[in-house]
């Protein structure tokens, strides 16, 4: 071409379904800072803020460099001042006064400690704050407070679930599930959905969907497989939560709101024997094995590709995907289904891609969904 225009700088989308985002992150430096911040104001039930900072974090992620100064970020979406006016600290004098204070706040670190045991939400963390509990063996001394069987069991696999899971484990999990679920129904079908299936090389749990093209199968599928880990004695804990999914019912307008695909919440036992490369465990472990954190949903093979899609993540990702839909194109989606308002239909897909057509969006690979 003899005289193309100078190419205009691609604007960066304000929906992270519209970016790609690999798992590595050029401007951890901010997005770290904006993490806590968000946490702060989710511990303090401050919604709008909490999410502002997310999203912020969330388009710093997708840039291909990193930001070196506040002229960089003048055509970026979703950068408020109370955001603009962290960055610049950072970029001066590389912490953030408001960071910082947070992070030796005492009520920040107990409820970040407590919510980091399995079972345990702000809401419950926040209950055992206001009591003046302070550490786990204040929560462990107290005898008015009652734990609940999640609980109990997140307390007593601390050490192992607050480890996190490494690719060869996850991989060593799908091979222990697929071998049980093919025993039970040999048409099943397994797929590891979640940060894993997104790149990531570490997670705080692995999550699968196992199914099968046997109409209705699916519903029993998952306490076959859950008896057969118990009769394997690798099964720790277990929560299980029937399917409660019904055909024709709209898309759920609440993004929060967990499906209702058959699933259930693990803890189980993996044997290192079992990891290539062995666990990733504690220095001077030398048990053998560790306990995990599994997630299994089941959803029926006609919306294998709304689930894969809503359980593949991020959330961000996720949250922008149902909020491009409702505003862009007046869609409803949830993990079950794609509605359109317009022409008062769903509308059905078979893989992700077709979820993505009917967007009119780009299709975007589960590795650039890291947003
Ligand atoms: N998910 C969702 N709605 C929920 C819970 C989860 O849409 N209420 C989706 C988005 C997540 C995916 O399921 O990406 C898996 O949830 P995790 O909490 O396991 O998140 P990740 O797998 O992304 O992160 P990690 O590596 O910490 O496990
Ligand atoms: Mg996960």
């Amino acid at each position: 071409p003899e005289s193309s225009p100078p190419t205009a700088k691609a604007t960066v989308s304000q929906y992270a379904c519209q970016r790609r985002t690999t798992t590595e992150n050029k401007n951890q430096i901010f997005t770290d800072a904006f993490e806590v911040l968000a946490e702060s104001y989710e511990f303090n039930e401050i919604e709008g803020p909490c999410l502002a900072f997310r999203r912020a974090a969330s388009v710093l992620k997708s840039l291909p460099s990193e930001v070196d100064c506040m002229g960089a970020t003048q055509d970026l979406p979703c950068l408020g001042e109370h955001t603009k006016a962290v960055m610049e600290e950072l970029l001066q004098c590389g912490h953030s006064f408001e960071v910082e204070k947070i992070l030796s706040d005492e009520r920040y670190q107990t409820l970040k400690l407590f919510t980091s045991v399995f079972g345990v939400g702000p809401k419950t963390a926040e209950k055992w704050y206001r009591r003046g509990l302070r550490s786990f063996s204040d929560i462990l001394a107290e005898p008015s407070i009652h734990l609940n069987r999640m609980q109990e069991s997140g307390f007593l696999h601390y050490g192992d679930i607050s480890r996190s899971v490494s690719k060869a484990e996850a991989r060593a999990l799908g091979n222990v599930i697929d071998e049980v679920a093919r025993a039970i129904t040999p048409d099943a079908i397994l797929a590891l959905t979640g940060g894993f299936r997104r790149g990531k090389e570490f997670g705080h749990d692995v999550d699968f969907i196992v199914t099968t093209p046997e109409p209705g199968r699916e519903k029993t599928l998952l306490s076959n497989i859950m008896d057969e880990l118990k009769e394997q004695g690798i099964l720790l804990y277990s929560d299980y939560q029937p399917s409660t999914f019904d055909i024709s019912k709209l898309p759920s307008h609440r993004f929060e709101a967990m499906d209702h695909f058959a699933k259930c919440f693990l803890i189980l036992r993996l044997e290192g024997s079992q990891v290539e490369g062995g666990l990733n465990s504690a220095e001077g472990d030398s048990r053998g094995w560790r306990a995990v954190r599994v997630d299994l949903v089941s959803p029926p093979m006609d919306r294998y590709a709304f689930a894969l899609l809503g359980w593949t993540g991020s959330r961000q990702f996720e949250r922008d995907l149902r909020r491009f839909a409702r505003l862009e194109r007046r869609m409803l989606l949830d993990n079950h289904a794609l509605y359109d308002k317009t022409k008062k239909e769903f509308l059905a897909a078979a893989t992700e891609k077709d979820i993505f057509a009917h967007l009119g969006l780009e299709y975007i690979e589960p590795w650039q969904r890291n947003a």
